[in-house]
């Protein structure tokens, strides 16, 4: 079964013999599906061991809420949510990752700890972004995105969703390498429920092997969006809560994990753990 194979490594990060789990901590009070449950110092770093106890590879610590028609936060707030998480989480011998926009939060998230910068906006945001992540030589993710949360529902119009999608995304990733970050440290993520409706973001779930084609490691990050919502809802009837998408999520991650996903990324990590486990063991056995 060729398309458990071949998931690739990030430079910098560790390797995982299959598809590795990136639990969320949101430090922030108003996240779609978590918002408010770790807003603190203490309750952050204590979710973070939890979810690494619960077999999470690696923990992405954010402080600013990209759920769409959120507003920014400003960067000192960003700072003072982020950086005594990710310092807390790495002194504990996590691997960390920082989910920010902002160059400055990214460097002083690297200095506290951080192994991966995740930006939602693949170095769009802020112009000093790759600049910071070349010369701290970090591993990088590059989401595919198309403007701040006021605005993306308005830009999720394509013609061919999975084709515009992998176009952008090769051109984000020349314009980083351009910028000076290693290719061998870029991940790239389709950036689901990021100005794409429910079609697009089921149309790309169902095409990740055009993704993986891009050559480096892929990130998908499902957990509790709407699209999953949309599924379970059915005909007419409202969707369920973020928090009853975890069934839903781990079902993702186990068809990412087959489709020769590097990670996925979940608030509820059990069950992801158990799903990208069972792909390994099918993977063995083919
Ligand atoms: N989605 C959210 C936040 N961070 N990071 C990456 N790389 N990819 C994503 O799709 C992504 C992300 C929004 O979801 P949340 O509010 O559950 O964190």
């Amino acid at each position: 079964m060729s398309t458990l194979r071949g998931r690739g490594t990030v430079q910098g990060l560790p390797e995982w013999d299959r598809c590795a789990v990136m639990g969320v901590v949101n430090v922030t009070p108003d996240s779609f599906s978590d918002g408010g449950r770790w807003f603190g110092t203490t309750a952050a770093i204590k979710h973070g061991l939890d979810l690494v106890a619960q077999g999470a590879d690696l923990v992405d610590v954010g402080g600013e809420s990209t759920r769409p028609g959120a507003s920014r936060v400003d960067a000192s707030e960003e700072l003072r949510r982020v950086v005594p998480v990710v310092r807390g989480l790495a002194a504990e011998g996590v691997t960390v990752s920082v989910d920010t926009m902002r160059a400055e939060v990214a460097e002083e998230a690297v200095a506290a700890g951080a192994a991966l910068v995740n930006d939602v906006s693949g170095g769009l945001a802020d112009p000093d972004m790759v600049p910071v992540v070349a010369a701290a030589g970090a591993p990088f993710v590059v989401m595919h995105w198309r403007g701040f949360s006021e605005s993306m529902n308005s830009r999720a119009v394509y013609g061919d969703v999975v084709a515009e999608v992998v176009r952008e995304l090769r051109e984000r990733m020349d314009a980083v390498v351009a910028g000076g970050v290693a290719p061998e440290r870029i991940v790239i993520d389709p950036g689901l429920g990021f100005a794409k409706d429910a079609g697009h973001d089921l149309a790309l779930v169902a095409h990740l092997d055009e993704l993986r084609a891009l050559g480096r490691p892929l990130l998908v990050a499902a957990s509790r969006k709407r699209f999953l919502g949309h599924v379970l809802a059915g005909d007419g009837a409202a969707p369920p809560p973020a928090r009853e998408r975890d069934a839903a999520t781990a079902a993702i991650s186990a068809l990412s994990a087959h489709a020769g996903a590097w990670a996925v990324r979940v608030h509820e990590v059990r069950a992801t753990a158990d799903a990208v486990r069972v792909a390994r063991a099918v993977e063995g056995a083919a």
